[in-house]
């Protein structure tokens, strides 16, 4: 048995528990179960559920047997904790497909084997959908006092918010929660739910109705929600959130995301987000703080997080393209790939026998927006600012034909050292 709590504590991963002095021995007594649960309201996860996927991880890897929970059931109705305007309902089947998106991405996180300490992914639709609405209010409701559910933050926020309030559908929600933690209580002998500081509502309820409806003692750990230095919110760009899905977030944007990471953050970051140990995560800032300019830390970060989520073959691509971004050499990468590297950079659709007549890279450059006139771009060329593919034109006559094609119908431009535009012939 390893010390979790240490080691989340260490991490700064505890923001709130229902035992501070206790919970630490009370965890290295014996091998515990603990869950976390994760409504599917979305075809992907993202970056803020990844905080209590890798504290699962890290209570397996100590000893215990996590368990993740999807909200076949809670999802269909919505969380109001933290959100300050009523949720639109999705549908029933949106919500089925969800869950077997977010399921392959759960599986990343933990082992699942026969052992004791292997992990199980659970679907509260299995036990919620089962209820009559009577049984639900008589069995359930009946130990929920709504005074204590009015005091709750999420409630709050909602109530003093005349103008979406709070539909009786998501004021219930807390109950479906506190039901999950119990019902996981007597299936499979769970006694501590995990999550972001939102849920301590929910959590802290769950726990009083366990109390309650079976003299059971659970336990409950928030970690703090993360935040950048900057004060934009962790995960988020300006196209949006980063997700683990490749196809929303590509691998090499997902690398890149981390590798752009601040300074003041990567360190925190580092304790989050990684298996490093504090050793090893001392090493990486010492090596880091000689020269911050060569983002030893970040790259290292970006490393670690994108083998975990898209394994090492697209770890490899992800570093190939941001070599390439930063004037790397442009060779054996399909259309696809580039297009997924370059998906911010201007394009240009030509057509493809344009190329047999050869096309003037003055031309060229002008008409992508790189240059605002066709003085600039000569200028540009002459004083060796140009590049196609990456590699420097000097020859202002030079004109574009299909050896210039990189992909099956991509050439790429620059001037400079990042503005780019994409050529394309397809
Ligand atoms: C549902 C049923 C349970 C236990 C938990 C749930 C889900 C929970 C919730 N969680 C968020 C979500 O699903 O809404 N009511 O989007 C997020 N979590 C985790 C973490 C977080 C929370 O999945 O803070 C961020 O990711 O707790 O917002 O029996």
């Amino acid at each position: 048995m390893q010390d979790i709590f240490s080691e989340l504590k260490w991490r700064g991963l505890i923001h709130q528990t229902t035992d501070d002095s206790g919970l630490s021995d009370w965890l290295l007594e014996k091998s515990r179960t603990v869950y976390a649960g994760f409504d599917p309201t979305a075809d992907s996860l993202h970056i803020g559920h990844v905080l209590p996927l890798m504290n699962l991880r890290r209570f397996q890897n100590a000893g215990h047997r996590p368990i993740a929970l999807a909200g076949g059931a809670t999802g269909t109705i919505g969380d109001p904790s933290g959100k300050n305007e009523e949720r639109n309902l999705i549908t029933k089947e949106q919500v089925e497909y969800n869950i077997s998106c977010i399921k392959t991405q759960i599986l990343k996180f933990l082992r699942f084997d026969q052992s004791a300490t292997g992990a199980l992914l659970v679907n509260n639709a299995d036990w919620l959908s089962q209820f009559s609405y009577i049984d639900f209010l008589r069995d359930v409701g009946k130990h929920f006092s709504v005074n204590v559910m009015m005091a709750k933050e999420s409630v709050k926020l909602r109530l003093s918010n005349t103008e979406t309030g709070l539909s009786y559908t998501e004021f219930s929600y807390m109950l479906m929660q506190s039901y999950d933690f119990v019902h996981l209580r007597q299936t499979y002998n769970c006694e501590i739910q995990i999550g972001g500081s939102d849920q301590w509502g929910n959590i802290a309820i769950g726990c009083d109705f366990g109390r309650r409806i079976g003299g059971f003692q659970l336990h409950g750990i928030t970690s703090p929600l993360v935040t950048r230095s900057d004060g934009k919110k962790m995960g988020k760009t300006e196209s949006g959130a980063v997700w683990l899905d490749p196809i929303k977030t590509p691998p090499y944007q997902f690398y890149q995301y981390w590798v752009n990471l601040d300074d003041a953050d990567v360190e925190k970051m580092l304790k989050i987000f990684t298996d490093l140990n504090k050793e090893e995560i001392e090493n990486v800032m010492k090596d880091h703080n000689i020269d911050p300019g060569k983002r030893i830390a970040q790259k290292k970060l970006a490393d670690e997080f994108t083998r975990l989520i898209h394994g090492e073959s697209a770890l490899e691509i992800a570093k190939r393209a941001t070599d390439i971004f930063f004037g790397g050499e442009i060779s054996n990468l399909n259309d696809e790939q580039l297009m997924s590297i370059f998906k911010d950079v201007p394009g240009k659709k030509f057509e493809r026998k344009k190329l047999d007549e050869g096309l003037s890279i003055i031309d060229v450059i002008y008409e992508c927006g790189l240059v605002t006139s066709k003085a600039e771009a000569r200028r540009t060329i002459q004083q060796g600012g140009a590049y196609i593919n990456n590699k420097q034109v000097s020859d202002i006559n030079l004109r574009l034909t299909s050896n210039h094609l990189v992909g099956e119908s991509i050439i790429v431009i620059r001037t400079g050292k990042k503005k780019y535009a994409l050529l394309n012939f397809g």
